[in-house]
């Protein structure tokens, strides 16, 4: 492992102040704490037994025994059933979706009580402890160390809200304008931070069968912190919005929220510059009937002001919103001679003269371009017109790539007034929420993507933790038991791998340009990829698909569509069209972008799988580089019914992300790791105060070798001389390079710490006192 790990491992312990009177009862009681020295040695020696009556005290799953599915389930459902939502499971925070709000659950009290604390792990589980920890960690003893908040889970299992709160705490800890009161301490900075979550959300976010607001869109959000640990902006990463959903909405479920919003919220003479009137209907906003709490408009608006976005500049974005629902209304009729465009149906003619408007564009060269293609035969242009499917197909890559650009255009507007001077900040935080796994009735190269993108996380989560942790303790010399787990990798070689895989042969078939190519797709998965036990097919099925086994389940994919989707083909004309659109936001997104489409070489590189897959590699290399904090949220159910619980539904999620594993790996292991020289750089001065022990050698040699005797005669003066030697390993064990603590001996030692320097000044006030 790397030194940047071990500085990860690390807990940087900064008191702010002398701890928080307990506000709403959120700060544990004795009673339910976490456990002490004391108690992990009992502990050690007498294995808990469950006791159903006090299963919901368990505030760290690695304390139930015996670890199982069942005993965890158990545990959870009995915290949950008393409105608890947070347990430890070890390094991972489990966070179950309550899907009700809890007052005072995250008030600004409750942030200071954890954020002032000497011992937030002292206080109940809640997911402030993980910002918490992170945020002392970010500034490290020796070096900063950039955090990485990383929140997984199902659709609707509460990721984006997790997100929400973590920012919150951070623009509310860290904020750096001063408070002005309880209720008012976001500003400024802070203010735009957070403002920037709704605006992505009503462009990003849509209601789907699992969730109202499911993220149709990954984010890294990376918090920038100066030297003093303020917040002083932030930087937002998005990953493959699902730009299909503006022409085309899976059945009850609907367009992304803006749009509602649109026609919920805009006042009469907005809705005549839209030209939306409200006898109108649209095509693709269906289910607009089901209100949502997300379809406020003026949350938006409010947003829009306060990052900058000027009323001219919303102006030219809800004009291009309207001109794309207009589009959306364009039908077409069949054409009965082939060397003829088909026809506008009666009432596109003014549909497509209001979306020319909107947009910016004459209204017949946007009837042309939609109808006819231009194919390029050397120098030459030969104008095609298009069948009525083509001609359908065009004005959904014209909506399609409207709405993406315009997506694009917003997050670095958005990045550019949040983000700060690289000379400012020091360090990051980041917060990852990406949409969860999904299985739907009809899965295509959507969900393939997003349930691939999960098992990335998950990947990193099994790599980073569970292998990385286990190969640490041989390395190290410690005694060790392999606790098996399940390594998702050879669904990742089925998914990405090389030299064939399922996105090597959708990449090459898109390549091919095939007229057959979803047929020639299914042949050449089933032959070239038949031998792998991750892929399946049912030879009964009608529709062609195949299916994946995920860690999370297994899931069917349609073929029909999928290489036409993985093209993502944009008519050149219609770019052409848009860049000299009088909208001038229209304008400047499509003036200088690639127009040309590109050959076939370069097709394999820009399909949609290809651009996915570099994007999120060069997501996990950055995750590499940064401490990881991993929270879990669960969907306690899948109707969203408030403070519901099914076990079966959560024993499979837990199941899923390997959380029995993950406990059994952190209850048997030493969660801190501190190389020898930072341990006697922080801890030396015990041994030094101490009368059974003496440093001999200065911690300034780098050689292991000389350090380790010191370090092993310092923890002989700490450790409690009642406890025996085999206790004293299941507290803290000295490897070959560096110390493996538990956090009740870090507790320990950082108390001897704190005593020793308390003494020192006050022989040193004495003393001060004495010469005046
Ligand atoms: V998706 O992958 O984007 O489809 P998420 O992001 O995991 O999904 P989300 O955060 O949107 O789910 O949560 C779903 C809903 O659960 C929210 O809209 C809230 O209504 C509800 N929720 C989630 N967490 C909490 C909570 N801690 N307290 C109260 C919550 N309600
Ligand atoms: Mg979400």
């Amino acid at each position: 492992m790397s030194s940047s790990t071990d500085q990860r491992r690390n807990v940087a312990v900064r008191p702010r102040n002398g701890g928080a009177a307990a506000v709403n009862g959120f700060i544990q009681n004795v009673s339910s704490r976490r456990p002490s020295l004391n108690d992990s040695l009992v502990g050690d020696v007498q294995a808990f037994l469950i006791d159903e009556d006090q299963l919901h005290t368990f505030d760290d799953l690695t304390k139930v025994n015996p670890v199982t599915p069942a005993t965890v389930l158990k545990c959870l459902q009995a915290r949950y059933s008393l409105n608890v939502f947070y347990t430890h499971a070890g390094c991972t925070l489990v966070a179950l979706n309550p899907f009700q709000p809890i007052p005072d659950l995250y008030s600004v009290d409750v942030m200071r009580e954890y954020h002032y604390a000497t011992q937030p792990q002292e206080f109940k589980p809640h997911i402030f402890i993980v910002a918490e920890e992170a945020y002392r960690n970010v500034r490290g003893q020796l070096e900063p160390v950039n955090q990485s908040l990383v929140v997984s889970g199902e659709s609707g299992a509460g990721k984006t809200w997790t997100s929400r709160c973590l920012m919150k705490y951070y623009a509310t800890v860290a904020a750096s304008s001063p408070a002005v009161s309880c209720q008012d301490t976001v500003e400024r900075i802070e203010r735009r931070v957070l403002d920037s979550n709704p605006l992505m959300e009503a462009f990003g976010n849509a209601c789907t069968l699992r969730n109202n607001n499911s993220s149709r869109f990954g984010k890294y959000i990376q918090l920038q912190f100066d030297r003093d640990q303020l917040l002083v902006g932030a930087s937002v990463q998005t990953y493959l919005l699902e730009k299909t959903r503006v022409a085309c909405q899976p059945a009850s479920e609907r367009n992304f929220h803006i749009f509602y919003q649109m026609m919920n919220g805009a006042t009469d003479e907005q809705r005549n510059d839209w030209k939306m009137p409200r006898s109108q209907c649209f095509t693709w906003l269906p289910n607009s009937e089901k209100q949502i709490e997300e379809d406020s408009f003026h949350e938006t608006v409010e947003a829009m002001v306060h990052l900058g976005i000027n009323t001219e500049r919303q102006r030219q974005i809800f004009r291009v919103l309207a001109g794309i629902l207009q589009l959306g209304n364009v039908s077409f009729c069949p054409s009965t001679n082939e060397s003829q465009p088909c026809d506008l149906d009666e009432r596109s003619e003014d549909f497509s003269q209001r979306a020319a408007e909107l947009l910016g564009i004459p209204a017949e060269k946007l009837r042309t371009c939609l109808r006819v293609r231009t194919l390029q035969a050397g120098k030459q242009s030969v104008l095609k017109p298009c069948s009525q499917a083509e001609c359908e197909v065009r004005r959904d890559c014209l909506a399609k790539v409207i709405y993406g650009r315009l997506f694009e255009w917003l997050v670095t507007f958005i990045n550019s007034c949040i983000c700060a001077d690289t000379s400012k900040w020091c360090n990051f935080i980041g917060v990852l929420d990406v949409y969860g796994f999904e299985c739907f009735q009809i899965n295509n190269l959507e969900q393939l993507c997003i349930n691939y993108a999960n098992e990335k996380l998950q990947q990193h989560f099994v790599a980073h933790y569970l292998r990385a942790q286990q190969e640490e303790y041989v390395s190290e010399g410690l005694e060790w038991s392999f606790v098996k787990y399940q390594d998702n990798q050879s669904c990742l070689d089925l998914l990405e791998g090389s030299p064939i895989s399922v996105f090597s042969l959708l990449n090459e078939e898109s390549r091919l340009n095939r007229a057959s190519d979803s047929k020639m797709l299914r042949v050449r998965l089933e032959k070239e990829l038949g031998g792998n036990g991750n892929i399946s097919w049912d030879k009964f099925s009608k529709v062609p698909h195949f299916t994946v086994t995920h860690y999370a389940g297994k899931v069917g994919y349609q073929i029909e569509g999928m290489v036409e989707k993985n093209k993502d083909p944009v008519p050149p004309e219609l770019t052409g069209l848009l860049q000299k659109s009088d909208n001038l936001l229209l304008h400047e997104i499509f003036s200088g972008k690639e127009t040309e489409i590109p050959n076939n070489k370069e097709l394999s590189k820009v399909t949609v799988v290809s651009k996915f897959k570099n994007s999120l590699e060069s997501l996990m290399k950055l995750l590499l580089t940064t401490a990881p904090h991993y929270t879990r949220c669960i969907k306690p159910n899948s109707d969203c019914r408030p403070l519901t619980f099914k076990r079966k539904e959560v024993v499979l999620q837990l199941e899923a992300c390997g959380i029995v594993e993950t406990i059994h790996i952190s209850a048997a292991g030493f969660p801190i790791r501190i190389p020898f020289k930072s341990f006697l750089q922080r801890y030396g001065l015990i041994a030094k105060c101490s009368t059974s022990g003496h440093l001999d050698a200065d911690p300034d040699p780098d050689s292991a070798g000389v350090l380790q005797p010191e370090v092993e005669k310092l923890l002989g003066a700490v450790l409690p001389h009642h406890v025996s030697r085999h206790d004293h390993r299941s507290l803290v064990h000295c490897g070959r390079t560096k110390v493996f603590l538990t956090q009740p001996m870090l507790d320990l030692l950082e108390d001897h710490r704190k005593r020793i320097l308390s003494k020192c000044a006050f022989t040193i006030q004495c003393s001060w006192r004495r010469y005046q």
